[in-house]
């Protein structure tokens, strides 16, 4: 008997829950529709131009381009060829871009026209032997490369620990970690979060969010593909045609801020949500004022779940409504196969109800910081548990044992309608700043962002700030959600007995100034 060896290439496992009518749409964008055969030839032919590149498997593509189905079938093309993913985010300037690039050595880069006179040069300084581009309406000189090349395409063998994808995280150093997703964290989870949430082949998602992280594309495009399940892709969060889509679709995903932008609109109603059964929240506190809210609202209860670009998903509250409530305010139970517990700095666990650091284990949990051993070391636990840097509590009063509350962070994070931003990289761009003597930079409340990014600096002896041509700089350094909405000045930053800044009484003091 000869043992074929399954194929835990991930774009394999997403195949198994395609329908067998590949005729069928799935996926639809405002222009046109795809079908499940269309996902698998684009992605053959774009598979096979990859390989005909003649760089390895294992070789990474880099992608910083605007939202679009063809960029969702080059995600699928490099897990197809056994490449590795690296997406960027739209907003990243040319100097974010480079670091990423030099990191990273990625083989084939693709950007968009408009980026294409900065973009290639850097990439090809960093050793990239191909730069195309792909254009939001899927024009772009990757897709004229295409000619010629098969519709079909095996897919490549790839086992549970090789990799898929990198995706960078800022450090609380300033200096970005790439995150190395294998093919197996992938799996399991899209497995996980599909028995879970309860995904079914007559599902439409309304797909909103962003391709560059883990929320727009692990949790929400790929949960719709494992089901077999058609997208309703829309480029990006518009109101107007959420609207317009929302009374077909059975699911969505977004942000906070996603629900708070619905919730503002009067014409969002029950009516709106007649076909709905899953709206669900992450990547950044959703307030219980917004669960509450959108509970009156529609009469629907927001599922908020929490996960990080280096787990995937770790908790979720329950779907099944036999299995638990819906509670403000949590993330709910560990995902079936993956642990989570709280601890104190010694790494023990603390009395059930009390706050201490969140850490995680299981399949989903990433294999490592990109070329970083010692920081990759240092997140982990001698027993193999991952330091989220998240603030959590088990329990607590009226909440069940298992469900966990995000009740703060001790990294220096801010998150930002669901961007993060570490106060450490712009406070390194605004000292360099000519008159800047030091800043801090922190997160104040934001009705829409949840919370948004504030500068407090400090001039040198003498010298007086332009503030509004200092931001208007940051502008060109930094991706916009990173720039302060708000600059101040002051004559010293408060420290303690230590000198370190303290940058909670800043936080106190500025509260309101959002
Ligand atoms: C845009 N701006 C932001 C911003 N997004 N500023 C701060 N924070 C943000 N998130 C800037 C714009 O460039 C503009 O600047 C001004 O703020 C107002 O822009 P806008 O038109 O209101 O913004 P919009 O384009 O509507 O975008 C807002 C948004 C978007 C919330 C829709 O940011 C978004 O889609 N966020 C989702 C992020 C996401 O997918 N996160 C998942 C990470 S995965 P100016 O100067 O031009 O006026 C993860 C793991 C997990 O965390 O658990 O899921
Ligand atoms: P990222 O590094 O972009 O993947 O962001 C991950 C971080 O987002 C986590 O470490 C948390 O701090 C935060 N996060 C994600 N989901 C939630 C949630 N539901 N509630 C609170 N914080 C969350």
């Amino acid at each position: 008997m000869i043992l074929i060896a399954a194929n835990d290439n991930m774009y394999a496992v997403l195949q198994s829950g395609f329908p067998d009518d590949r005729r069928s749409v799935a996926l639809e964008t405002a222009e046109r529709s795809y079908t499940w055969q269309d996902i698998e030839s684009r992605s053959s032919q774009m598979a096979a131009w990859l390989a005909a590149t003649g760089a390895p498997a294992g070789s990474r593509v880099a992608v910083q381009v605007d939202k679009s189905p063809e960029a969702l079938f080059l995600y699928l093309a490099t897990l197809r060829a056994g490449w590795v993913y690296l997406p960027l985010n739209t907003a990243y300037h040319e100097a974010e871009v480079g670091y990423f690039l030099g990191d990273a050595e990625p083989a084939v880069v693709i950007c968009t026209e408009a980026a294409r006179s900065w973009c290639e040069p850097l990439a090809r300084r960093h050793g990239a032997q191909h730069v195309e581009t792909l254009e939001s309406d899927g024009g772009g000189s990757l897709m004229r490369a295409l000619e010629g090349q098969p519709g079909v395409f095996d897919t490549v063998h790839r086992g549970q620990d090789d990799l898929a994808a990198i995706l960078y995280t800022s450090g609380t150093t300033g200096r970005s970690k790439g995150a190395m997703l294998t093919h197996g964290n992938l799996s399991s989870n899209a497995r996980t979060l599909k028995a879970c949430w309860g995904w079914r082949p007559d599902d439409v998602l309304l797909h909103m969010l962003p391709i560059f992280h883990v929320h727009g594309l692990f949790v929400a495009a790929q949960g719709a593909l494992l089901a077999g399940a058609r997208m309703v892709w829309l480029p990006r969060l518009d109101i107007e045609l959420a609207l317009a889509q929302l009374p077909r679709c059975t699911v969505m995903m977004g942000v906070p801020t996603y629900y708070v932008r619905l919730l503002a609109d009067p014409r969002f109603n029950r009516e709106s949500c007649r076909n709905m059964r899953l709206f669900v929240s992450g990547s950044a506190p959703l307030l219980a004022d917004t669960f509450n809210e959108f509970r009156d609202r529609t009469g629907m209860t927001i599922l908020e779940r929490y996960g990080m670009s280096e787990t995937n998903m770790n908790t979720s509250n329950p779907y099944d409504p036999a299995r638990g409530e819906r509670l403000a305010g949590t993330v709910g139970p560990a995902l079936p196969g993956v642990a989570v517990r709280v601890v104190a700095d010694d790494d023990r666990p603390v009395a059930a109800g009390q706050p201490g650091h969140v850490q995680v284990r299981g399949p989903n949990v990433f294999a490592g910081y990109w070329r970083m051993p010692e920081k990759t070391r240092a997140e982990f636990t001698a027993d193999g548990w991952f330091r989220t840097g998240d603030i959590g509590v088990l329990g607590g009063p009226g909440i069940p044992h298992d469900y966990l509350s995000i009740v703060g962070r001790s990294k220096d994070l801010i998150i930002s309608g669901g961007y993060n931003v570490y106060p450490k990289e712009i406070e390194g761009v605004l000292d360099a700043m000519p008159g800047v003597l030091e800043s801090a930079v922190i997160g104040v409340p934001h009705p829409d962002f949840g919370e948004s990014v504030m500068a407090v600096v400090v001039p040198r002896e003498g010298a007086r700030l332009d503030l509004a041509a200092m931001q208007a700089r940051l502008k060109t350094l930094l991706a916009n959600f990173k720039v302060p909405k708000t600059i101040v000045e002051v004559r010293a930053l408060p420290r303690n007995t230590m000198g370190k800044v303290q940058k909670n009484r800043l936080r106190e003091q500025y509260a309101s100034r959002s």
